[in-house]
């Protein structure tokens, strides 16, 4: 049976299991979009290519199959690249699809043509051009295998104009297998060396790759070892935040105890984080400690860090083989001690200004606990990451690469995938604008999402790196910005402005009440730059 190359694509995307894929459509692949015409696959149309491949990440994110966009050429894939970066940077399986000229016309720098090789080149797991519509089986089965195998990545496929239209006879391909690598013996005797002969032992779980299933079996083992467990940046959703064993996140502006406590440590057990800057505190929390880095891309094992023990594998396959391990555990006061830190640690001072964004989460954790938190990138996100608690994995989607614009469309995403949970987005004054206009999309596919946009009038981690390098002289950090329940309701969506901690709760129920997408305004003081400093301190602090 003959099809058009447009029609075999999509046909390889159900074969491979792809359920929602993302798109801002191109006349460069008009036989693709043809193709889920009559598919089943649904379509979601966004309006900014970087929402497109941000919405793909939150999806590799929260099924751990590959997240697929379509993009079209240029001015397309130049403004999708930010979600093939965030998806390179945080291990996430993602495929996309870029129409490009017809092979007729390539080389002659013709109409939004660029070399994709060479532009992804740095970014993917593999970037190529199907050159002939009877291998798009071959190439799309190849994508899908590679964004999952070993370390998860993105894949990015162009797809000439000219190819897509031609029509062959060719014959589907099969479905594609995760493939990972198991722990061996070796791996695990030595392992079980190593904790017995430590005395303050500490886990450092993230990365991608994980599942509910290794999540869980991962906690089993951290438990009944009582292994105090932290969370890499971003990750805080690999381990019950209400396990006695979970001690906090090593992210950005980790807490000093448990930043000390990794310093402390004889033994650290990473599983899964590639150890970067983010996790590290600048590559400064680890040195003397024994280290056992579990991790399942080979090219990563050895590369910063020299690990006594290096162990290649996927995070199923090493939870299922720890799971049941067990050492007689000398360490119990270490860990309580750990926890002990951390409920500290989620207790506050109030901020400068009327409104208290730590008490708001603690009135939202009251209200939705079991909600799927997303954010982009800025300081108003150290709230979150240090006042949530999240329960079960997977739960949150943000960016390990920092992207600003991230979490409107991740929380689209997630309220697809899982429409019965409920789904908050926190994003910045300067955050918010750079994907706000997903709010559309919410609106049209019917995804009630609410958003939480705290306006402090200024890109503050900017103004607080200036601050703390050039005290005083601030300069294109500042905001003007819109009236952002008056732009939510421009939308059709809700949208209230609170000002002071004890209009929050009444405001949250309007929000949630009404049935539809809804936009929280929460005026900050700029003074409450972060959870532990005022804007005023820092500066003074440099300049003494
Ligand atoms: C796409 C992108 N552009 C720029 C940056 C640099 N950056 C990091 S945080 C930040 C400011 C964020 O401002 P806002 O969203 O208002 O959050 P705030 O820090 O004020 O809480 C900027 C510009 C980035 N991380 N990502
Ligand atoms: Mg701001």
């Amino acid at each position: 049976m003959s099809r058009h190359g447009g029609k075999v694509l999509v046909d390889q995307l159900a074969v491979q299991g792809a359920d929602i894929v993302f798109s801002v459509p191109g006349e460069s692949f008009l036989a693709a979009l043809d193709g889920f015409y009559d598919s089943p696959i649904r379509l979601i149309t966004c309006r900014h290519e970087a929402s497109a491949s941000n919405m793909a990440d939150a999806y590799g994110k929260l099924t751990g199959r590959p997240g697929v966009c379509f993009v079209t050429r240029g001015p397309g894939a130049t403004q999708g690249s930010v979600g093939v970066h965030t998806a390179f940077q945080d291990s996430t399986p993602l495929i996309m699809f870029i129409g490009q000229v017809a092979s007729n016309q390539e080389e002659r720098e013709a109409f939004q043509e660029i070399d994709f090789r060479r532009m992804f080149g740095p970014m993917t797991k593999w970037v190529a051009q199907i050159d002939r519509a009877d291998r798009i089986p071959e190439y799309v089965h190849r994508a899908f295998t590679t964004a999952c195998a070993g370390r998860p990545g993105p894949v990015v496929l162009a797809l000439p104009e000219d190819m897509l239209s031609s029509q062959v006879d060719v014959e589907d391909s099969a479905p594609y297998h995760v493939v990972q690598p198991h722990p061996s013996a070796q791996d695990l005797a030595r392992l079980r060396e190593l904790l017995e002969q430590a005395e303050r032992p500490l886990a450092i779980i993230g990365g991608g790759g994980w599942t509910p299933a290794a999540a869980e079996g991962m906690r089993a083992f951290l438990e009944a070892n009582e292994i105090p467990a932290g969370a890499a940046f971003r990750r805080q959703d690999a381990i019950d935040n209400d396990s006695r064993v979970y001690v906090g996140d090593v992210g950005v502006g980790v807490n000093p105890a448990l930043g000390q406590r990794v310093r402390d440590a004889d033994l650290l057990l990473v599983v899964g984080p590639r150890l970067g800057e983010m996790t590290t505190s600048g590559y400064k929390l680890i040195g003397g400690q024994t280290l056992v880095h579990v991790h399942p891309g080979a090219e990563e094992l050895g590369r910063v860090y020299r690990a006594e023990l290096p162990i290649l594998a996927g995070m199923e396959q090493f939870a299922a083989a720890v799971r049941d391990l067990r050492v007689e555990p000398t360490w119990v006061t270490w860990a309580r001690q750990a926890r002990n830190d951390f409920e500290l640690w989620q207790t506050h001072d109030p901020p400068p200004g009327t409104l208290d964004p730590a008490t708001c989460m603690a009135m939202l954790r009251e209200r939705v606990p079991d909600a799927i938190i997303t954010n982009g990138a800025g300081n108003f996100s150290t709230w979150v990451h240090r006042f949530w608690r999240w329960r079960d994995y997977p739960t949150q989607l943000a960016p390990t690469s920092g992207a600003m614009g991230y979490g409107v469309p991740a929380a689209v995403v997630a309220k697809l995938v899982a429409p019965e949970r409920p789904v908050v987005a926190f994003a910045g004054d300067g955050d918010f604008l750079m994907c706000g206009q997903e709010l559309a999309t919410a609106m049209q596919y019917e995804t009630p999402i609410l958003v939480l946009v705290f306006n402090n009038g200024m890109y503050g981690t900017i103004r607080m790196h200036q601050e703390r390098n050039y005290p005083g002289r601030v300069v294109g950090t500042e905001l003007h910005n819109p009236d952002f329940a008056a732009y939510a309701r421009a939308f059709g969506a809700f949208g209230e402005t609170v000002t002071h901690t004890e209009q929050f709760p009444d405001a949250l129920e309007r929000a949630l009440a009404s049935g539809t997408s809804a936009v929280l305004e929460l005026v900050l003081d700029p003074e409450a730059i972060t959870p532990r400093f005022t804007l005023t301190e820092i500066r003074e602090h440099a300049q003494r």
